[in-house]
């Protein structure tokens, strides 16, 4: 029997796009929840999968070992089919250079921001103001990118495009209209229409929603402190807002 592709993660962003590359190629695959809030990514076996201790990682017998951090596994994927990336030209860097924004700025840039939103009010006022105007430079950078093409990469749907959609449907947890940012709407929509988006974020949702939540309810202050890197010589910080918004 052969093996099947697993897909190791929680309800995110980068597990989300991985979802939506799978669906988008029509691969079957198996999600497996990772219990993040209670340090499963700090156990010996998934250090095995990923040192980073990070979802998501991806298993597929094709490739014969674990691959972790979302871009590569979307590179992966679309080289091993031939889809979703040109296979050749400066089209095909345009395409791993709108990855790169993603991966290097966007995705953290973002999670930094939301990180800093969940903190007690008025706690820290500089991380807020700095990682909500970075955010804010980021969305108008989407924006301003599919103001004059179809696709963050150019004429043709692509991993940039996979990699960047679910960060973009942060706009609204982070209080913004999309109405400010008319073409990313346009972009967004046509993306959010697409089955296999709809599908992968039906399964996430079906699959981890749950545990996802309960992992986050059940957290005791040493896993929050663990999850968010916080040691004893760092200020002491108002977590109890922390779980009650995650
Ligand atoms: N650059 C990585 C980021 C992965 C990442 O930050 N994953 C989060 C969940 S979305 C995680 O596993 N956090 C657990 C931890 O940091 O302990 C990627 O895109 O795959």
């Amino acid at each position: 029997m052969t093996q099947p592709i697993v897909l190791h993660g929680v309800m995110s962003p980068n597990v989300i796009k991985v979802a939506i590359m799978l669906e988008e190629l029509e691969l079957a695959y198996e999600l497996r929840h990772v219990a993040l809030f209670a340090g499963e990514q700090f156990t010996p076996e998934f250090l095995k999968l990923n040192p980073a201790g990070k979802v998501p990682v991806l298993e597929d017998p094709r490739l014969g070992r674990p691959l972790a951090e979302s871009g590569a596994i979307l590179f992966w994927l679309a080289e091993q089919s031939g889809m979703l990336i040109p296979q050749s030209g400066a089209d095909r860097y345009e395409v791993m250079q709108w990855l790169m924004v993603q991966m290097a700025s966007i995705g953290p840039m973002l999670g930094q921001f939301t990180h800093f939103r969940l903190l007690a009010e008025g706690s820290e006022p500089y991380g807020l103001g700095r990682y909500g105007a970075i955010a804010r430079k980021l969305y108008q950078l989407i924006n301003d990118r599919v103001a004059d093409r179809e696709w963050i990469a150019g004429e043709a749907y692509s991993i940039a495009d996979i990699a960047t959609f679910p960060w973009a449907e942060y706009l609204e947890r982070h209080d913004l209209s999309i109405d400010a940012y008319p073409a990313m709407k346009r972009w967004r929509d046509a993306i959010a229409a697409r089955p296999a988006v709809i599908r992968a974020k039906a399964r996430i949702m079906h699959e981890f929603a749950s545990d996802s939540m309960k992992t986050i309810a059940a957290a005791s202050q040493t896993d929050l402190d663990k999850f968010f890197g916080r040691t004893k010589d760092m200020p002491t910080q108002d977590f109890a807002a922390v779980k009650q918004q995650s």
